[in-house]
């Protein structure tokens, strides 16, 4: 079992798309374990983003992100971080495959409507940035074997 993190960005927020994504990972088998409305600060925007400070597009990228509330989770199943990323589709929503988050409801990379961490450390740093443990809780689906 792996947990990661997921948020959808401001524009999915404001494009009404937080069922629609949790929809698509519930009936996939994964559990929701955390999650939440926020609005972000610069300060979490600007360590969230760490890895990409000196790219072009650093600072539009905080400017995005803190544009309006986020709503971040935390999602638990098997092999979920590269399922996820999977599900959720490239970078570029004009090259994501349909049937994927971003290739079904994006246009824009800098629109991309939703985040997914990519590898077993960015998941644990961005759980910790995002997340006290006492707002994710640990539970096990009755249904699980049926997964
Ligand atoms: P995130 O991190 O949001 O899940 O996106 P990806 O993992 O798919 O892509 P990324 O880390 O390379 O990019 C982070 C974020 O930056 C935006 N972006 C990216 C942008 O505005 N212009 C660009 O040229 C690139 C490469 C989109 C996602």
């Amino acid at each position: 079992m792996e947990r990661t993190f997921m948020m959808v960005k401001p524009d999915g927020v404001q494009r009404n798309l937080i069922g629609e994504v949790i929809s698509r990972f519930e009936l996939k088998g994964y559990t929701l374990v955390g999650s939440k409305v926020l609005h972000i600060t610069k300060e979490l925007a600007e360590k969230h983003y760490s890895e990409h400070k000196d790219r072009p597009f650093f600072q539009k990228l905080v400017s995005f992100i803190t544009s309006g509330p986020v709503f971040a989770m935390v999602w638990e199943g098997d092999e979920i971080i590269a399922e996820s990323r999977r599900m959720i589709g490239k970078t570029n929503p004009k090259e994501a495959d349909l049937g994927t988050i971003r290739g079904d409801f994006g246009l824009q990379t800098s629109k991309n409507l939703i985040h997914g961490s990519d590898s077993v450390e960015s998941a644990k740093r961005e759980i910790a940035l995002f997340f006290d443990d006492s707002e994710i809780v640990s539970y096990e689906k009755d249904n699980l074997k049926w997964i």
